[in-house]
C-alpha cells in the first residue's frame, strides 16, 4: 500500500496531455495497483494517471459503494456522448470544491483492459460523469475549466494559500 502524491490545482503539470501507453507490461500492472490505493485511500472514485504527474492515458475508477469495483481504462477513446447530466463534481486535484458541471449524460467509451483487451463500455449517469473527467485530466483539463473565470480565480486563489501554509 504506497500510495502516490497527487497533484493539486493551479500546478502547471496538471496541463500536460499525456501520451498513449505503449507497452502494458507489469511495471504499468504495478503503477494500476498504486493508483488504486491512492483512489481508494484518499478517498475518491476517479483519477488519472495526470494527477500523479504521469502523462500517459491511464485512468482507474470505482464509482461502487463497496469499492470493490475497480475500472481500469487505458487509451481511452469517446465514441459517443449524448443526453445531458448536471453534476456536482469535486476533484482530488481541487481538494475541498465542488461545483455544478454538466457533461454527457451518455456515453460509450472504448478502451483496453489491464490485460491488453480491448473493451467497450456504455455508461450512464455518474460513471458516464466521472469517465469524462477522468479523460479531461489526459488532455490537461480540469472541472474548474468549466466554471466562470471568477469562480476559478477563487478556487485557484484558497487552494494557492493552503498550499503555501503547508509549504
Ligand atoms: C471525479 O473525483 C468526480 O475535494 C473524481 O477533499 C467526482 O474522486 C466526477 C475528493 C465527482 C464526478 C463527480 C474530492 C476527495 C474526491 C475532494 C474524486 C476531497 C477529497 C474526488
Ligand atoms: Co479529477
Amino acid at each position: 500500500m504506497v500510495p502516490l502524491e497527487i497533484l493539486e490545482f493551479p500546478d502547471p503539470r496538471l496541463r500536460t496531455t499525456a501520451k498513449p501507453v505503449k507497452e502494458i507490461d507489469g511495471k504499468l500492472n504495478k503503477l494500476i495497483d498504486r493508483m488504486l490505493d491512492t483512489m481508494y485511500e484518499a478517498p475518491g472514485i476517479g483519477l488519472a494517471a495526470t494527477q500523479l504527474n504521469i502523462h500517459q492515458r491511464l485512468v482507474v475508477l470505482d464509482i461502487s459503494q463497496n469499492k470493490d469495483s475497480p475500472l481500469i481504462l487505458i487509451n481511452p477513446v469517446l465514441a459517443s456522448q449524448e443526453g445531458e447530466l448536471e453534476t456536482d463534481e469535486g476533484c482530488l486535484s481541487v481538494p475541498g470544491f465542488y461545483e455544478a458541471v454538466t457533461r454527457a449524460s451518455h456515453i460509450h467509451v472504448k478502451a483496453l483492459s489491464r490485460d491488453g483487451d480491448p473493451i467497450s463500455i456504455e455508461a450512464e449517469d455518474l460513471l458516464a460523469v466521472c469517465i469524462q473527467h477522468e479523460i479531461d485530466h489526459l488532455d490537461g483539463k480540469l472541472f474548474v475549466d468549466y466554471l466562470s473565470a471568477a469562480k476559478r480565480q477563487m478556487i485557484r486563489k484558497k487552494l494557492l494559500k493552503l498550499q503555501r501554509q503547508q509549504a
